[in-house]
């Protein structure tokens, strides 16, 4: 297994320091290229990466990711010259985000079993919202005028649609859709509509149709009668910032930017971003990191070792040691250490 690693910024190289040790315990004899692209190769060179970053990318079979972004970098800049280029240049069309709420875990809806966090979010990754398509006049004349144009296309929708069908058909058979076909004139009614088509193959699939915004209430009110969502890009993003929160916070979850059939190294990372107000301090919460690793290691082709790395931080979050913003007082490098001591155990 060739894997590059890809650290990024603030508190991404901490926390994929642990993800490392984890995975280089599980002996699975992985060859790490490291690259230092992200803030500190834009200040240096002027871009996130270099002209090459995406061909040497496509030689591996597989991208871990800590973090980006950093004050010093335009929030834009840093996203569209990293992650969302890596999304788009390689097609990495999904985005899979499981959100289950661990054993030992302070959740913030007290009183709920852990069982009532166990969802799994299918975002549309390469289009919608973030297609970057849109410009801005007048600048600076008073009378500005920016326009950010959401894309759906066919294509598009149907194949993230269909992989969500697919998914919900794996797991309870319900599959809730994120629209917002009220309001928005013409992208989530096309939505909506690939919705009816693709469901028409998945017979045993039931489509709850959802707004986006009673959604949002939904999972804080009654997170336990939701199983798998499909949205667009910005409200995957948005929803499953909610899911982290009832996962215990967002150090918490893990996501896979996939290709499926694509002939390309997909992408994992925690869904957190580079926390720049506790980077450097050793305190950053592993966890969505090191369940990134284990999802990695599953769409390699490495089942055993993904179950066993789960099982072992599963076990770290049981009984601790824990980070603080989940209600202990372990450093990032502590738990990383437990869940090898669990995995040798
Ligand atoms: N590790 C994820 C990360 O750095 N995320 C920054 C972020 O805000 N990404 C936006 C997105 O996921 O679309």
């Amino acid at each position: 297994m060739n894997v590059v690693l890809l650290p990024g910024d603030g508190v991404g190289p901490e926390v994929m320091a642990e993800a490392r040790k984890a995975l280089d315990a599980l002996e699975l004899g992985i060859a790490w290229t490291d690259v230092p692209w992200g803030s500190a190769w834009w200040a240096e060179h002027g871009t996130m990466m270099p002209a090459d970053a995406i061909d040497v990318l496509r030689g591996h079979d597989a991208i871990l990711m800590g973090a980006v972004g950093d004050p010093a970098v335009p929030d834009d800049e840093a996203l569209w010259g990293l992650i969302l280029k890596i999304r788009q240049e390689l097609d990495l069309w999904v985005n899979v985000r499981p959100a289950r709420l661990l054993e030992g875990i302070p959740g913030p809806l007290a009183g709920r079993a852990p069982h009532d966090v166990d969802m799994v979010f299918v975002r549309e990754n390469s289009e919608g919202e973030y297609a970057g398509v849109g410009g801005r006049v007048h600048r600076g004349f008073g009378h500005d005028v920016a326009i950010e144009s959401s894309v759906f296309t066919r294509r598009g929708c149907e194949r993230v649609i269909r992989y969500a069908f697919g998914m919900a058909s794996a797991r309870k058979g319900v599959l809730v859709n994120a629209t917002k076909s009220n309001a928005s004139r013409f992208g989530f009614p096309f939505w909506d509509e690939i919705v009816a088509e693709v469901g028409a193959e998945f017979p045993g699939v039931v489509v709850d149709r959802m707004l986006v915004d009673a959604l949002s209430a939904r999972l804080i009110r009654d997170p336990g009668s939701v199983d798998v969502v499909v949205a667009s890009n910005l409200f995957g993003d948005i929803l499953t910032d909610i899911a982290a929160a009832l996962q215990g916070g967002m150090g918490m979850a893990a996501s896979a930017n996939l290709s499926p059939g694509g002939g390309v190294p997909a992408l994992f990372e925690p869904v957190h971003g580079s926390a720049p107000d506790i980077a450097g301090r050793g305190i950053a919460n592993p966890v969505g990191a090191i369940w990134s690793a284990a999802l990695m290691l599953e769409q390699l082709g490495a089942g055993e070792g993904s179950r066993r790395l789960m099982d072992a931080l599963e076990t770290v979050c049981r009984r601790g040691p824990r980070t603080r913003d989940v209600g202990g007082t372990a450093t990032t490098a502590e738990v990383g250490d437990a869940v090898v001591a669990a995995l040798a155990a």
